[in-house]
């Protein structure tokens, strides 16, 4: 049995605890409290040091999911959790009008702390705001040096958030067998 660390990126109101709580067999541990810029993100409170969940693979693998705080001035949490974790779902926002450069922040910060740079992109509230689209994401991704799977998701579906966490793990096997 294999143990793997995956981490949950992205600013605030993305969908980072929402997905962890989607995919956890496990009731998630969070450290939510009340803050003035989770309000103006149009909800009441904000993680301030990491969410916990776990699931169990079909393979008896454990996936451990961390979800990083979005506030900058946590950020001295994300080496502690990120280093050497064996990839990364970085969440956008797509109703952010400077969505795809904060993905590119994100993906910048946290691609050099993860085993061979295994992230990939998830976009929500693409129902609402379908501008950028996916394409554009990828574009603006490939243009800064990053080929990495850019997918639409709703991350409070279960489904949608499995798909993700698919993907980024079929990544991580390919990664595996070349090295
Ligand atoms: N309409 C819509 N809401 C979403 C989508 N993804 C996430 N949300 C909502 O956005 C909020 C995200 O909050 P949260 O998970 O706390 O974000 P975090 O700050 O990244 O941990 C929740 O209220 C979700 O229900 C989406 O694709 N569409
Ligand atoms: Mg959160």
């Amino acid at each position: 049995m294999n143990t793997y660390r995956i981490v949950f990126a992205g600013p605030i109101g993305a969908g980072k605890t929402t997905a962890i709580g989607a995919l956890s067999d496990v009731p998630p541990v969070t450290t939510e409290v009340a803050s003035d810029e989770a309000v103006a993100a149009g909800k009441a409170t904000t993680t301030v040091a990491f969410d916990y969940g776990q699931v169990l693979l079909d393979s008896g693998d454990v996936v451990q999911l961390y979800g990083t705080p979005g506030q900058a001035r946590f950020d001295f949490m994300w080496p502690i959790i990120a280093d050497n974790a064996l990839g990364a779902i970085i969440l956008a926002d797509n109703s952010r009008a400077d969505s795809i450069a904060r993905t590119l922040d994100y993906v910048r910060e946290f691609a050099p702390r993860i085993v061979a740079g295994n992230c990939i992109v998830g976009v929500g509230r693409t129902e609402t705001h379908p501008t950028p689209t996916v394409d554009d994401y990828a574009d603006a991704l490939s243009a800064a040096g990053f080929e990495l799977p850019v997918m639409a998701v709703d991350v409070r579906s279960r489904e949608h958030a499995l798909l993700l966490l698919d993907v980024l793990l079929a990544r991580l096997e390919a990664v595996r067998h070349v090295e």
